[in-house]
């Protein structure tokens, strides 16, 4: 659990800060959480590449004193894969938004996820595209507003654990911004998976989702976030009323396959080649 107080700055940019979230915003939390799961690790900061999509969530690799990449809406698994085949020793954490992940970037995050190749993706979910204005996304509930949506949603919402599941991820994980102390043991448990790694994080965002909705401000919705999920290992212990209209939290999936890079070096080794992870 993260302690007030601990130096962490040796990940963090700090010129860069303050950051560019509103306040109560829940991607500051994720981001205290990776970087508490870096110190948890003993990660060197140069042997770490953060990159993000385009989003709110995206801009999260602008405040780490790592090696960071700024990518393109929903190509941010396309340019972590160059990455990883590139440099194989580097830790590469991956910052996507839900739209980014599950909307644009969803032929990515299911072929990334086949191929388990070893990136860590921490899917900020907030439940709407905030950056743009508050749009649906794939991941906005059923009945709940957003700007184009603005007398409910008529679609169901992606359960991300299913779908990495589905897609093959070997790591799958889901936690709040409400369960703050658990949050960095996921994400460290998952850059530390050698395969395609899923941390999916159910945020705030206050300024859209959060108004549009009239669910109040971020205590109101982290305590939405409370009454709406349940520990997973908890489930035979709750009737099946008291799991409707909630998600389960924890590990879902943590086991070993091939990995991408490692069965690319073991083929250009085969071939004469001199490709090493
Ligand atoms: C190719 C492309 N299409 C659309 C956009 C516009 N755009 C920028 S961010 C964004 C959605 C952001 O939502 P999400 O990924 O959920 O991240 P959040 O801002 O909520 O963290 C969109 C549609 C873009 N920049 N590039
Ligand atoms: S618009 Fe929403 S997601 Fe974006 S910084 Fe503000 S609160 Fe966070």
């Amino acid at each position: 659990m993260p302690k007030i107080g601990e130096d962490l700055t040796s990940y963090l940019r700090q010129n860069m800060m303050p950051t560019v979230w509103c306040p109560g915003c829940g991607h500051g939390n994720i981001f205290r959480a990776i970087t508490e799961s870096f110190r948890q690790l003993e990660l060197d900061p140069s042997r770490i590449a953060v990159l993000g999509g385009i989003g709110c969530s995206g801009r999260t690799p602008f405040y780490f004193n790592t090696n960071a990449m700024h990518t393109t809406h929903g190509r941010v698994l396309a340019f972590a894969t160059g990455l990883k085949l590139a440099n194989p020793g580097l830790t590469v954490v991956v910052t996507m938004g839900d739209g980014d992940a599950l909307a644009i970037g969803a032929g990515h995050f299911v072929h990334a996820a086949r191929r388990n190749i070893d990136l860590t993706a921490i899917l900020y979910n907030n439940s709407i595209y905030g950056m743009t204005g508050g749009q649906e996304a794939p991941s906005t509930p059923l009945a709940f507003r957003s700007t184009t949506s603005p007398f409910g949603s008529i679609e169901p919402a992606f359960d991300t654990v299913e779908l990495a599941l589905a897609a093959g991820a070997t790591y799958v994980a889901r936690t709040t911004t409400f369960d703050f102390a658990d949050m960095p043991r996921y994400i460290a448990e998952a850059i530390a998976h050698p395969g395609f790694s899923v941390v999916e994080i159910l945020s705030q965002c206050p300024t859209y989702f959060g108004r549009l909705n009239r669910l109040g401000e971020a205590p109101e919705l982290l305590d939405y976030e409370r009454t709406h999920t349940f520990l997973r290992e908890d489930a035979p212990l709750l009737t099946k009323e008291e799991m409707v209209g909630k998600l389960p939290l924890g590990v879902f999936r943590n086991e070993i396959r091939p990995e991408y890079t490692k069965e690319y070096a073991k083929l250009c080794e085969a071939q004469g080649g001199n490709y090493s992870v």
